[in-house]
């Protein structure tokens, strides 16, 4: 990669002097300068993705924070800075950047770099828009509409309403606010009174964090966010969650809210949907599914079920196309069965903004839907990426991502005494312990997990200053630190699983 300052980053002498005023919109005669900076640039972000796919570049160039400072020049100085300065700042910035879409980051539930999704991403940029009304975004609205009634149709719900939010997080509170204004539609305006009992909302105790976070900012209060137990593969447990919606009522209390995960973040593992269904049909309770994670094998034929049976008859879904379907940071989706519950349950009807005597259907003006006042443009990269992919190319990135996920599995379990697999993977994330030679004799009691797990993240501190792999690692209940190996990128091929683990050999072996 060439590097700041280098001859393919120098703009031409008389442009890379020049400031930002003698460009447009400063310098109306200064087209021919943005032009040439623009180009600059632009060169440079093609150079970042040619050496993202290159297997011989590092993935990171790590540095601890204080040594980073060190190397970056990050004052924000009183007088603005040349041109020519600000594409060296560009440089050094990608320098020194992860690379997220390399063929070996393994790191996050989101990796790779779709480049038709980035071309998308460049030109919402470019068209800087906000999402609240058609006046100012009609092409991108009606994307929306189409793009998420699509999705709503995989999932099985005719007609309903959706919104992009900014995470899974957040989509998971659109969730929660509008099941307690289909309970309680007084709470919009009377607040926690109009509440006869403690609300109660369950999830297993494998679900994102960001349900019980829901509790914490709804008045709930955590404890009344209820744990239901999982199996030895991360599953809920449907017996145990009709048991404590039981013994909640039996307490007098409002059992409203029942969230079901559709791929876990760690073992990605699958909460079975019917029977979870059935209990809440029974107990007239909302069902929330979290699929942010595994929503994206809706699009396989081959892999959706059993996996996601049962979705159809969820009131709301979390899905984010950012993760498995690879679309850039980020995308984000909520989907609800009924319709006219969002706009019911968040509109303020701020009239500097939703005025109603618009000269078009102000059904289009999206903002009053939700909490938030802007809204990023979420949806042009995912539209596009469709188009270039067809649902079919969706299908058969999902079916590939599964298969290179299945052809690790083989490979660790054929090598028995240097990785421990921690669960058969339900899905793309592939969880193990490396074992290191000293500890290749010894049963596999507490004792040695003890030390497995004292070893993780020393290999993945090496891993990190080699900068050749990144694979993420955490403890899961009684389990010590293991590696949880997510394959999500189109970059990623067995050549990459392969070297993988011999990088995890050379790496780790004598620890
Ligand atoms: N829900 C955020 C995903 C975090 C991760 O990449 O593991």
């Amino acid at each position: 990669m060439a590097t700041m300052g280098s001859p393919s980053h120098q703009l031409r002498k008389d442009v890379g002097h020049l400031k930002y005023t003698d460009l447009l919109p400063y310098n109306k005669d200064g087209y021919a300068a943005t032009r040439e900076f623009l180009l600059k640039v632009t060169e440079l972000l093609v150079e970042f993705v040619k050496d993202t796919h290159d297997r011989n570049k590092k993935i990171l160039d790590f540095h601890h924070p204080a040594e980073m400072l060190r190397l970056l020049d990050l004052d924000v100085p009183d007088r603005g800075l040349p041109l020519q300065q600000l594409l060296d700042d560009c440089s050094k910035t990608l320098q020194y950047q992860v690379k997220t879409g390399h063929p070996r980051f393994f790191n996050q539930l989101s990796c790779g770099l779709d480049l038709i999704s980035m071309t998308g991403e460049w030109l919402t940029a470019t068209a800087n828009t906000n999402m609240f009304t058609y006046e100012i975004a009609p092409v991108f609205i009606l994307m929306e509409h189409v793009v998420l009634e699509k999705m709503r149709d995989i999932i099985g719900f005719r007609g309903g309403d959706s919104i992009l939010a900014p995470g899974g997080s957040i989509s998971n509170l659109y969730a929660f606010l509008a099941a307690r204004h289909k309970l309680f539609p007084g709470y919009k305006e009377k607040g926690i009174h109009s509440i006869a009992g403690q609300l109660v909302m369950f999830t297993s105790d494998q679900c994102h964090y960001s349900v019980k976070s829901c509790a914490a900012v709804c008045g709930l209060g955590t404890d009344n966010c209820v744990e239901v137990p999982s199996d030895e593969r991360g599953r809920m447990i449907p017996e145990q969650l009709e048991k404590l919606i039981l013994e909640r009522k039996a307490r007098g209390h409002v059992p409203f809210f029942v969230n079901a995960t559709a791929g876990t973040t760690v073992l990605g593992a699958f909460d079975p949907l019917e029977p979870i269904a059935d209990i809440c049909h029974k107990y007239r309770l909302w069902l929330h599914v979290d699929a942010a994670w595994g929503g994206g094998l809706l699009l396989s034929k081959k892999h959706r079920h059993p996996r996601l049976t049962g979705i159809e008859r969820a009131d709301s879904v979390t899905w984010n196309p950012h993760k498995l379907m690879g679309t850039l940071l980020q995308c984000s989706t909520v989907h609800f069965k009924e319709d006219g519950l969002l706009i019911s349950c968040n509109q303020m009807s701020a009239e500097y903004l939703f005025m109603q005597d618009k000269l078009y259907d102000v059904r289009y003006d999206t903002g009053d839907k939700v909490i938030q006042c802007g809204r990023h443009n979420d949806i042009f990269k995912l539209w596009l990426q469709w188009r270039a992919k067809g649902t079919e190319g969706f299908e058969k990135h999902m079916d590939r991502l599964m298969e290179l996920a299945a052809y690790m599995t083989r490979k660790i379990k054929s090598m028995p005494d240097k990785y421990h697999l921690i669960v058969e993977p339900e899905m793309v994330n592939v969880s193990f312990w490396y074992v290191p030679s000293r500890l290749r004799g010894m049963a596999h009691t507490a004792e040695r997990e003890k030390i497995l797990g004292e070893i993780t993240p020393v290999l993945k501190g090496r891993m990190m200053q080699a900068g050749t792999l990144m694979v993420g690692y955490q403890p899961l209940d009684e389990r010590p630190n293991f590696f949880r190996n997510i394959i999500s990128s189109a970059a990623v091929t067995e050549v990459d699983v392969d070297f993988l683990l011999a990088e995890l050999e050379r790496l780790g072996h004598d620890l």
